[in-house]
């Protein structure tokens, strides 16, 4: 894809983010999608891009909360009109489980990992935020996944994502995870992937790759 219309269109779209224009954000995704039909590019370089420049004007004090949270929600919207684009017609008969850390409210990252498990022909359950451990078990047991996948966005929770994996490890010893999201870029992952069948992916090509890797193998 072309550099500068690529430029163009992330600040374009950040613009009509902050302005809380939903029409004008929608028809931007479409001419991106146009010129580079990959779903996985546009949640990286556009939708990713813009909720991160988002997190720095509200740190900075630059927006206001108001402002970021529709910036949110309009990104939430485009990522459920995308889905009859990313429901494969291959459906591969496997289960994934998504959800975040207990306390976590971030999750938008964690939709987009199950869109990428979509995209490879799994079934994908999204269970949200603010999830307790003990309900996670009996989501578990009841939907059977073969992979669980969490997120965890702010580093202050680390410490409960290392409790609620051992928990979950006792409950069920084969069961295998996967664990991401941006609070890894500020930890050594210490503790999560020395326990068994723990596997951190720090973005959604590495991920397809590791999916394509699990449909191949069964
Ligand atoms: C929107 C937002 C919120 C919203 C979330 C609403 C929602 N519906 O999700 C609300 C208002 C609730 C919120 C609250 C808070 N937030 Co906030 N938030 C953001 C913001 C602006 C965007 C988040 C986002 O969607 N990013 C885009 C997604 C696509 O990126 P991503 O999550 O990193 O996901 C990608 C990868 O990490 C990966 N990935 C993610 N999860 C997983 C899981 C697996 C298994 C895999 C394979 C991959 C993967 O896939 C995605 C694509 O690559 C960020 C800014 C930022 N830098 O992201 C701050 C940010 C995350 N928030 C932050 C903070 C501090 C908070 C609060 C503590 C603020 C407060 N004082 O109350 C609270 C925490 C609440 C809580 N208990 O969790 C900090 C976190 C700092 C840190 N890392 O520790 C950030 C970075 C802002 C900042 N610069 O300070 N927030």
């Amino acid at each position: 894809m072309n550099e500068n219309i690529k430029t163009e269109i992330e600040h374009n779209f950040l613009e009509s983010l902050l302005s809380g224009n939903k029409a004008n954000c929608s028809a931007l995704v479409k001419q991106y999608l146009a010129i580079n039909p990959s779903i996985m590019d546009l949640y990286e370089e556009i939708l990713k891009k813009a909720l991160y420049s988002v997190g720095v004007l509200w740190e900075t004090n630059n927006i206001s909360v108001a402002t970021e949270h529709l910036a949110t929600a309009i990104t939430e919207g485009i990522l459920n009109e995308l889905f009859e684009q990313i429901i494969s017609n291959k459906r591969c008969n496997k289960k994934v489980l998504v959800t975040c850390v207990e306390n976590e409210a971030h999750q938008v990252g964690i939709k987009m990992v199950a869109d990428v498990f979509e995209m490879n022909g799994w079934e994908s359950f999204f269970i949200g935020t603010g999830i307790p451990t003990k309900e996670l078990i009996r989501s578990v047991h009841e939907i059977k996944p073969d992979v669980v996948a969490i997120s965890l966005s702010v580093y202050f929770n680390y410490s409960r994502l290392l409790n609620m994996l051992k928990k979950m490890r006792a409950e069920f010893p084969e069961l295998q995870f996967i664990v991401g999201g941006q609070a890894f870029q500020h930890s050594s992952q210490k503790g999560i992937t020395e326990i068994e069948n723990v596997i951190h992916i720090p973005d959604l090509y590495l991920l397809d790759k590791y999916v394509k890797t699990l449909n191949n193998n069964h």
